[in-house]
């Protein structure tokens, strides 16, 4: 562990540390931010009326709208000369989210990372690769720094030409890979293409910044050969180093001193228990930079307070089942993507890209998923091409209960992307 007395402190003393922090950073927040100043006076709660955790609940949400109203510096607490680093959102549409950090806060960062890494089993032995972009996104820095931290050698490759990557991958010896699930996954079907799979000292893929699935993680572990884990965070709270899995793979530890996590129900405004299933809220409770008061990350997920096997007793949340803007509802039902790709992934018989096609035909929602088949061969025989169509739709129907038009194409045919994967289409939107 990265920071044993942390990691393993009783509930009761997490809950006391997350109180005195709480209480700190809402009159920070309060008193040098203008806009939770106006939100707070607006209501009439003053700092003071936070006195226990659950008082959290009078404080209204931060939302992306009121970072995107502040754009781009106005909810920094600090003045710009204690600024040392900026960030900002990889969204591609409109102005970005920015974030920005004092010197304790980059130190902190590092620390959530290198307990992250440790957790997937990572020590100062191991060579990081790491393939997140460096630049605005926190990817690349985040976990570059985090990697120093925990003492391990970190090679900066960033995102892009794929086959120079393996090589550096082989030549470098890299024991551990930084990338989202479905890069990880196009390295590790590139390195077999390139026939140099077998020379890779990979054994830890530690994959984050996009959504996975359990059944993408057995696939990395079977083709490349790794231990995968995953990783969580977002831009808004200060980027990855939120949340990670240990080798239990029970779940991903939230770094409590530092974030406090709730789940709600957004729609009846209500926060909800343990093992509840709603939009996951976080709170900065140590960040100087740029505090943020509950903020509504979009992302499903639940929470559990139980000790893990590992000997951590920080709490988990569970995989990321997706995002409240990514939930498609076709003909009335609502859909997950990642629930198509668990089935998908599941079925050896597949490659392991896919994409999913919403449209709307005479007034009437239709949803097809093109799949890459594992072997070419499977192109040319009708029979078993029409059969394995067949087990998908029918596969998908009991996951999803809807039907869905399924189309094989052939190995390497959809698109790779080299950060975070856009799976979906919605023609309707247009
Ligand atoms: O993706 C930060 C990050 C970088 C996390 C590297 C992990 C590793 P953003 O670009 O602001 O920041 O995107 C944040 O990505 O709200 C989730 O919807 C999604 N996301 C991040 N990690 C996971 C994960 C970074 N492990 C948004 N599982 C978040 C599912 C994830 N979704």
């Amino acid at each position: 562990m990265f920071s044993p007395e942390t990691e393993t402190l009783s509930r009761k003393k997490i809950q006391e540390l997350q109180l005195e922090r709480l209480k700190y950073i809402v009159r920070y927040a309060y008193e040098n931010v203008a806009m939770y100043k106006e939100r707070f006076d607006a209501i009439g709660l003053k700092p003071e009326h936070i006195r226990s955790l659950k008082d959290i609940e009078k404080i209204p949400y931060t939302t992306k709208d009121d970072l995107r109203d502040n754009y781009p510096f106005k909810l920094f607490a600090v003045p710009m000369k204690k600024i040392i680093r900026i960030h900002a959102s990889s969204g591609t549409t409109g102005k970005p989210i920015t974030c920005g950090y004092t010197r304790q806060d980059l130190d902190n960062w590092s620390t959530c990372i290198a307990r992250v890494l440790a957790m997937a089993g990572a020590t100062d032995e191991d060579i990081f690769h790491v393939a997140f972009g460096y630049g605005l996104f926190t990817g690349g820095f985040g976990l570059h720094y985090g990697i120093e931290k925990l003492g391990a050698t970190v090679v900066p490759v960033s995102s892009g030409n794929t086959e120079r990557q393996i090589m550096l991958l082989k030549d470098f010896g890299a024991t551990a890979l930084i990338a989202t699930p479905s890069y990880a996954m196009y390295l590790a079907e590139t390195a077999k293409k390139m026939g140099v799979l077998g020379d890779l000292r990979l054994r830890l893929a530690c994959v984050g910044a996009e959504a996975s699935t359990a059944e993408m993680h057995e696939s990395l572990r079977n083709i490349l050969g790794v231990f995968p884990t995953e990783n969580y965070g977002l831009t808004e709270v200060g980027g990855p180093g939120v949340a990670g899995e240990c080798r239990e793979k029970a779940g991903m530890h939230i770094n409590e001193d530092m974030f406090y996590p709730e789940i709600a129900d957004i729609e009846h405004n209500k926060v909800l228990g343990e093992g509840e299933k709603g939009e996951l809220l976080l709170t900065t409770l140590t960040k100087e930079g740029m505090p943020i008061l509950r903020y509504r990350t979009k992302d499903i997920t639940s929470l559990t307070y139980e000790p893990c096997k590992c000997g951590r007793t920080l709490a988990r949340m569970a995989r990321v089942v997706g995002r409240t803007d990514d939930m498609l509802i076709i003909r009335g039902v609502n859909v997950f993507p990642s629930q198509i790709e668990s089935v998908l992934m599941g079925m050896p018989e597949l490659g392991k890209t896919y994409e999913i096609i919403v449209d709307r035909v005479n007034y009437m929602d239709t949803i097809e998923v093109r799949v890459e088949v594992g072997d070419t061969g499977l192109l040319d025989d009708y029979g078993k091409l029409e059969a394995l169509v067949a087990k998908i739709k029918h596969n998908l129907r009991v996951v999803v209960q809807l039907d869905v038009k399924v189309k094989l194409v052939e190995p390497f045919s959809i698109k790779r992307a080299e950060g975070k994967v856009k799976r979906v289409t919605d023609l309707r939107k247009k």
